[in-house]
């Protein structure tokens, strides 16, 4: 794929630097030869519009990845509709507009597979946006990240911005959040089955009946997946980033549990919501663009379970 738009040299501000994205991110693109621009909450309140265009008026980057947002599990998003809606329509709306208004060259919008409908043909290639009605656990989620997508190409349309949206499907990996009762369900396995272990328990217990099916991507593939986007993609439609490979809950935790060294069994708590039941992405448009995931599940898993031993446990 030819180059349209060199990282090298350029400044480049990761939006949610320290989240599990952002900090992939900066890690990724310190092989770019950027020079990376990153701001915490305590400097700029994303949610303030006028602290956005201050800094952004300020710093004047060439490049932007939205990589800040609001995030959380099946549990964590059925519980804070308000804060899940609100909170990411503020932050994607006064990074886009702000990055108008000062003329960034290239930005890239994180959402989410969740855009999708809850019941649509699998694979889901990205024309089955807005074809049928969302997952009710996270609609707000998906509707403020929906309403990013569409930003990025009013932008595109009204005032001809190079700003461009990628919907990754379920990430992992280092610097993942592993409370129980906000996480989302890879990172909460693994804690689980840590614990668990520690504690000789006979079994461990999942969320929902085990069912549905989920695909993930390890959060480094993702970060590289998003650069390279970044380089050679400058269209309207969204792109979708996945594994193009999903597993039953209950055959994640059983591979978790072997990652972890945890030998009981597996037991369900069907008075947890399963959510939608399955989401694998079509990743069909990102392959002809040039790019393959190269971190398999168990290999992922396997340093998933190292950095939260030596960062979380
Ligand atoms: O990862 P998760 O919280 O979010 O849940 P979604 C995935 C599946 O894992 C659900 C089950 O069927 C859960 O019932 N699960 C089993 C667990 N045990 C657990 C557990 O201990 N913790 C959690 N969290 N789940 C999210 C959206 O949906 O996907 C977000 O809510 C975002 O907005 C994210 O889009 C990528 O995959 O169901």
């Amino acid at each position: 794929m030819d180059t349209l738009y060199a990282l090298k040299g350029k400044r480049v501000w990761v939006a949610g630097h320290r989240g599990m994205v952002g900090a992939a991110l900066v890690r990724r693109l310190r092989r770019e030869g950027s020079e990376i621009l990153t701001v915490g909450r305590e400097s700029v309140d994303l949610v303030r519009q006028d602290e956005v265009k201050r800094w952004l008026a300020e710093v004047r980057p060439d490049a932007v990845f939205v990589a800040a947002a609001k995030v959380g599990g099946i549990l964590a998003n059925d519980s804070y509709p308000a804060d899940f809606l609100y909170v990411n329509l503020m932050i994607e709306a006064n990074i886009i507009h702000a990055a108008w208004q000062v003329g960034v060259e290239k930005l890239l919008f994180l959402g989410s597979s969740c855009i999708y409908p809850k019941l649509t043909p699998q694979p889901i290639a990205e024309d089955a946006l807005l074809t049928g009605p969302l997952e009710p656990t996270n609609e707000w989620y998906a509707i403020a990240k929906i309403a990013g997508i569409k930003l990025c190409q009013a932008y595109r349309k009204q005032h001809g911005c190079d700003f461009i949206s990628a919907m990754p499907t379920n990430l992992y990996g280092p610097e993942d959040n592993f409370d129980l009762e906000t996480s989302h369900v890879l990172p909460a396995l693994i804690r689980k089955a840590h614990e668990a272990k520690q504690r000789g328990d006979k079994e461990l217990e999942i969320w929902g009946t085990g069912t549905p099916r989920r695909e993930f991507l390890h959060v480094d593939d993702c970060a590289d997946a998003l650069v390279h986007l970044m380089t050679v993609y400058s269209d309207t439609e969204h792109v979708n980033v996945g594994s193009g490979e999903d597993h039953t809950i209950r055959k994640l935790a059983e591979t978790v549990a072997e990652v972890v060294g945890f030998p009981g069994m597996i037991a369900t708590d069907p008075s947890k919501p399963d959510g939608t039941p399955r989401k694998l992405m079509n990743a069909d448009k990102l392959k002809a663009l040039g790019w393959q995931p190269k971190i398999g599940l168990a290999e992922g898993l396997a340093d998933t379970y190292r950095w939260y031993l030596h960062n979380a446990a």
